[in-house]
This record gives structure tokens, sequence and C-alpha cells, in this order.
């Protein structure tokens, strides 16, 4: 098999990639290990930047997010019992789309299929081979034997456990890590969200978060330790743990249902340089990882996608690598702002187990600050609806 750019991973990073290639006219093969219910099975991501929001549109797959998203222009932050609102609009001008990940990667998946694009699901064992040459070439296998794949590009999409980032030599990789010391333990359920808008709420007792992917189906997590597992949580003890944690006024409006999905998802800041080795390329989660505080993970992977195209696009249509040439150095300076970002907010929030009184004083002076001031507001809601690409 011969193909211009290879693909690893079926999540949003490879297959927004793929959608936008194929639409340029670029052929594309996209290798998935698992099968696609697996990939659909997942909970993960519930906010867009308007930057994802505008590539999904560009590639053709936006029609249900116009429809069933729920574009917010604000959201809460509380503390010990009182909340306010960042208002994204009057601070930055942009709102954000609150669209589950699950349906968009659907969305991702139809707009595939309507083209015709080839995505092999199943692929086992892949690996990517020349990545120094101009002739790469992946391999793997499946129920119907081994495979080689021919290529001028390889797009290494598949997530923070992926082969990709493995085949960048360990000495010319730089990883750069924080792991917290906490979990976020999500709860999807069938129930209207408690507020029109997200609320991040810092408690003593914990973090907690109320967000939605739409009017009957509700997403809340609370932070628990990362000895907690998932047996360890009824649904009762859950509810009763998030209502402790909200402001009263939204407690007492909070309506409780079973579980639909719950896990435990731990928290860690990752980023390894360079994002390109010779013809492969990282993308999204394969190249960083950010806590979810500051919903950065999937948006993160979009503006990777983007400055990929471009520089694919540029090649192929334009015989211009320029693009190409600094992809690495590119998407890297917007991944360190969305990991500082993602940092503040996570360290505003959370309790820390090693945190004295004075920490715990510098956290409410924090959220003081961003309640009395605009500019302090500014700051926030800029980064949280997306910095420019
Ligand atoms: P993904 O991990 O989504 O996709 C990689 C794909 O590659 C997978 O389908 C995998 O099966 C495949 N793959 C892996 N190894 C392979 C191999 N060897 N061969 C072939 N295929 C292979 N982000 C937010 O913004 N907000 C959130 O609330 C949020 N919650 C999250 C909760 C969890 C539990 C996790 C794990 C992540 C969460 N994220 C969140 C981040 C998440 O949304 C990612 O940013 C997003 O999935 C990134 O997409 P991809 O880069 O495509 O990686
Ligand atoms: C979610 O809805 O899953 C979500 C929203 C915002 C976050 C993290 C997760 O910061």
């Amino acid at each position: 098999m011969r193909t211009q750019v290879a693909i690893i991973g079926g999540g949003p990073s490879g297959l927004l990639l793929s959608q936008l290639l194929n639409r340029a006219g670029i052929a594309t093969v996209v290798l998935e290990r698992q099968s696609r219910d697996y990939v659909l099975s997942r909970i993960r991501a519930g906010v867009l930047e308007e930057g994802l929001a505008g590539l999904l549109r560009e590639a053709g797959a936006g029609a249900r997010m116009d429809r069933d998203g729920i574009v917010h222009h604000g959201c809460y932050l509380a503390s010990n019992g009182k909340k306010f609102r960042v208002d994204f609009r009057a601070a930055s001008g942009k709102s954000v789309m609150v669209y589950g990940q699950t349906e968009l990667t659907k969305d991702l998946y139809a707009a595939q299929d309507a083209i015709g694009a080839t995505v092999l699901h199943g692929a086992e064992d892949v690996a990517l081979h020349d990545l120094t040459t101009d002739a790469p070439c992946v391999t793997w296998k499946d129920q119907n034997g081994q495979h080689r794949l021919e290529c001028d590009f390889i797009a290494g999409c598949d997530g923070f456990h992926g082969v990709s980032r493995q085949a960048i030599p360990t000495q010319i990789r730089q990883n750069f890590e924080k792991v917290y010391p906490f979990g976020w333990l999500g709860v999807l359920s069938r129930t209207p969200p408690v507020s029109d808008e997200l609320i991040y709420a810092a408690h003593d007792r914990g973090f907690a978060l109320a967000s939605m992917r739409n009017l009957m189906l509700s997403r809340s997590y609370i932070q628990v330790p990362l000895t907690d597992r998932v047996e360890d949580w009824s649904d009762d003890a859950f509810w009763q743990e998030f209502r402790a944690r909200m402001p009263e006024d939204v407690a007492t409006k909070l309506v409780t249902g079973p579980s639909v999905e719950k896990s435990i998802a731990p928290l860690r800041s990752f980023v390894s340089e360079p994002m390109r080795w010779g013809q492969l390329f990282l993308c999204g989660d394969a190249a960083h990882i950010v806590p979810p505080t500051g919903a950065k993970g999937l948006n993160l992977a979009a503006s990777d996608v983007h400055y990929l195209f471009e520089g694919l696009s540029d090649h192929y249509l334009r015989r211009d690598d320029r693009g190409l040439e600094r992809y690495s150095e590119r998407a890297l300076q917007r991944i360190w702002k969305a990991m500082r970002f993602s940092w503040w907010m996570t360290m505003l929030l959370h309790r820390f187990p090693e945190h004295d009184r004075y920490d715990r004083r510098m956290q409410n002076a924090e959220l003081t600050l961003l309640q009395s001031s605009d500019a302090a507001q500014r700051v926030m809601a800029e980064n949280y609806t997306g910095l420019p690409y």
C-alpha cells in the first residue's frame, strides 16, 4: 500500500487531520488500534474553543455541533460557598461551545465515511520505519495478516500511550512532566445541569466541577485522592460529596440520578519536545497532556492539527516546506501557554495535601483578585476561550 500521509490514531486529532487533508486532495490512511465502538465509548472533553469549532466547520463536520452544541459566554468560579461569574464575552470578545468529544468524534467518523476516507481499525503492533529518510513506512498486523504502508509523511496522533512518540530517539526527546497528587472522579448522568454555565468550585473538601453535554445530560466531577478506585464511590456517595462542595444556592437545585458513566482520570502536565523527527510529526496527546481543569486537551490537539494541516498543504499544493520546518516550534509556543494556564487553574482550585495555611490564603487571594479585577478576568477569559492560533 502507498499513501501521502499515514496517520497513526483514529481519535479527534487523527480524524480531523485526515478530514482536512482529504478535502484538500491529499491522500491519507488512518491506522487505529481499537474498534470504532471502543473509540466512541470514551467520555472525555466537553468544551470547544472557537478555533476548534471553526476547524470542524472547515472540515465539513460542524453541522450537528452548530445544531446541538450550547454556546457559553461565561463560567462561574466558586470558593467555599460563594460564586462569581467570569464574562468571557465582555472580557475577551469570545465564547466557547459545549459539545462532547464523543459527539465530535462521531461527526468526524461520519464525515470521513462520507468522503470515502481510509480508516483501518484493529491495527495491531503498528511500527514506524525509516523516519529520517524520504521513504518512511508503517507496518502493522490485523486479522488478515501483516501489512506495510509506504508514505511521504507520518502523523503520530496516537495519544499519550501510543507508539509514535517512542519512535523519536530518547537522546533527541526532552520530556517535561508534572504529576498531580489527585485525580478527577467524573460522572455522566441523564439529569438537567445544575447551572446554565459551568461551575468550577474550590472547597476545603476539594475541587468540584459542574459541567454538561446537553440540557438533559450532566457531566460532574470531584477531586479524589489518587488511591481512590471507582468502585469505592457509590452514586449516592458521589452526589453527597459533589453537593457538599457546591455553593448552597446550587446544591439546593441539584437533581441527582444514576451514573451512565463513572471513571477516574489522573491529572498530569506533560510535554515532549521536539514534535517532529524526520518525516514524523506528533499531534495532540501523543505530544502533550494537560490537566482537564482548563479544558485545553482537545483544544490543543486542534491547534496542532491546524499547524500540521497548513504545513502539509503548503508542501503538496505550493511546494513550500516552511510550515513543516516550523511546525514543532510553532505548535510548542501555543502548547506551553496552554500548559501554563491549565497548571494555573489546577493550582488555584484544588486542595493539595502538602499545602499549608499560607498556601490556602494565596489561593483565596487569587480568587478574590479574579472576582474584583477586570484585568485578571480578561487574562483568564482570553486563555479559557483560546489564544490565537
Ligand atoms: P486520543 O488519545 O483521543 O486518541 C488517540 C487514538 O490513538 C486512540 O483512539 C487510540 O486507540 C489510538 N492509538 C493509541 N495507540 C495506538 C497504536 N499503537 N496504534 C494505533 N492506534 C493507537 N480534554 C479536555 O479538553 N477536557 C476534558 O475534560 C478531558 N477529559 C479527559 C479525560 C480522560 C480520561 C482522558 C484520557 C483525556 C481527557 N481529555 C480532556 C483530553 C482528551 O480529550 C484529549 O486531549 C484528546 O482525546 C486528544 O485527542 P487525540 O490526540 O486524538 O488522542
Ligand atoms: C467536561 O465537560 O468534561 C469538562 C469541561 C470543562 C473542563 C473539564 C471537563 O475544564
